[in-house]
């Protein structure tokens, strides 16, 4: 009886590229209260309470504070929905974003 052996395969190799990240950075400016910062931040970044206080102290202390990482398009999204609240109620809210890997 024949025997059939399948041909070997090509060879193929996969390599599936992990996404670049980005950070959406808040930061710091001597206007917009921190009342307003935490509320942004909860309702664009979906934080809690203490979440957002924690980011906002930081950043209102050290000058700025990373927010979260996501991939290029959502950061700038993010960032500019952010910018967007802040200015909305009339303060100069300003994020930024930053590759990270
Ligand atoms: N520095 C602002 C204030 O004292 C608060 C703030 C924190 C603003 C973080 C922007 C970012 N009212």
């Amino acid at each position: 009886m024949d025997e059939v052996v399948a041909p070997p395969r090509p060879k193929q190799e996969t390599r599936t590229e992990r996404p670049r990240l980005w950070k959406v950075i808040l930061l710091n400016d001597d206007y917009t209260p921190r009342e307003v910062v935490v509320r942004v931040l909860q309702s664009v970044f979906r934080m809690t309470e203490g979440e957002a206080l924690g980011v906002m102290l930081t950043a209102h202390r050290r000058g700025a504070c990373v927010v979260a990482v996501f991939t290029k398009e959502i950061a700038e999204t993010k960032a500019q929905a952010g910018l967007e609240a802040g200015r909305k109620l009339g303060y100069p809210l300003a994020f930024t974003t930053e590759r990270e890997s």
